[in-house]
């Protein structure tokens, strides 16, 4: 375990990106500007299936350059990214043979977008991770959820299948250093699946790295403790990343301009390290794969401060 973590112990700074079909609305619906998270507008704005589903084909990262992406990460001194390859919308940004939902058959773009940051990461050196969410208000199971709370989970071990399934897609096509689940507060989801979850991955991929996200967060500390908008105020007996983003939003909102300072977010970096975690840091980019010029900022800015004192 000490030998599987210590490169992601040693790393103490990741890019956290949130690109998904919520990145073509940038955090409106129908003119207006939806409250929260721009990546949950589906269940905030109130958006039905059948108005959600057609977005699909706006999701074009034609101006993604994997590279730049990269480089950007890399000058700001971060050793590891992590995107969303599934967040609760379900929407899944390689081409699985599990949906059509998905970078493959829902669009015309027809690039393997994640197999292109991967070869990116891997030529500069930083370690590249996936995300993915658990709750997936698209697949059958759960989208009557939408309407209700209380609705019951539909075929929870078709499910379950689904997942496994995925994740062993990734696994095989992007070979992942670290794998960031999300969702594990679904009521449906115990602490019992989460164990066989992790079990099932460690023996696919045994060195991989595992946030606690797979299980119940708050009982589960392998590999990595996860805090959220939150830096612990001691360090801790295991291994821990806490995520931030660089505004308010993790995915692209056009109306949030709350950005922190680089003096904050330098100071949550060193205060985080002091402690012995690590900080992933989030941009949401446009749809289009461009990133709002005050995140690339910010990131310019970090590295100018990181290389100025970078350890021998
Ligand atoms: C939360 C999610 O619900 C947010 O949308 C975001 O992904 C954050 C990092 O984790 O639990």
């Amino acid at each position: 375990h000490q030998q599987r973590m210590q490169w992601f112990t040693d790393a103490k700074f990741g890019l956290f990106i949130h690109y998904g079909v919520y990145s073509t609305l940038g955090g409106e619906w129908k003119g207006k500007p939806v409250p929260k998270y721009a990546e949950w507008i589906q269940r905030w704005g109130k958006i039905t299936p059948e108005e959600y589903i057609p977005l699909s084909a706006d999701f074009r990262p034609d101006a993604l350059d994997a590279d730049a992406w990269v480089k950007r990460a890399k000058e700001a001194g971060m050793k590891y990214m992590v995107i969303t390859t599934k967040h609760h919308e379900g929407f899944c940004l390689w081409d699985s043979d599990q949906t059509e939902f998905d970078l493959g058959e829902g669009t015309e773009f027809d690039r393997d977008i994640l197999g292109e940051l991967k070869a990116a990461c891997d030529k500069h050196g930083l370690g590249f991770g996936t995300y993915y969410s658990i709750i997936d208000w698209h697949h059958p199971s759960q989208r009557a959820r939408q309407a209700s709370n209380q609705t019951p989970m539909h075929d929870k071990e078709g499910y379950v299948n689904y997942m496994k399934a995925q994740l062993k897609e990734l696994i095989e096509q992007y070979d992942p250093a670290v794998m960031w689940f999300d969702g594990d507060w679904a009521n449906w989801w115990t602490m019992e699946d989460g164990v066989d979850l992790y079990n099932y991955l460690r023996e696919l991929s045994p060195d991989m790295v595992i946030n606690n996200r797979v299980a119940k967060r708050k009982q589960f500390k392998k590999d990595f403790g996860t805090p959220e908008n939150f830096t612990p105020g001691a360090a801790m007996d295991h291994a821990w990343e806490s995520c931030w983003t660089v505004n308010h939003s993790w995915g692209f909102k056009k109306s949030d301009t709350k950005w922190k300072s680089t003096e904050v977010l330098i100071q949550k970096l060193v205060d985080i390290v002091v402690k012995g975690g690590n900080l992933l840091l989030n941009v949401g980019p446009r749809a289009d794969g461009s990133w709002p010029e005050m995140s690339i900022q910010q990131l310019e800015d970090m590295g100018r401060w990181t290389s100025a004192h970078a350890e021998a």
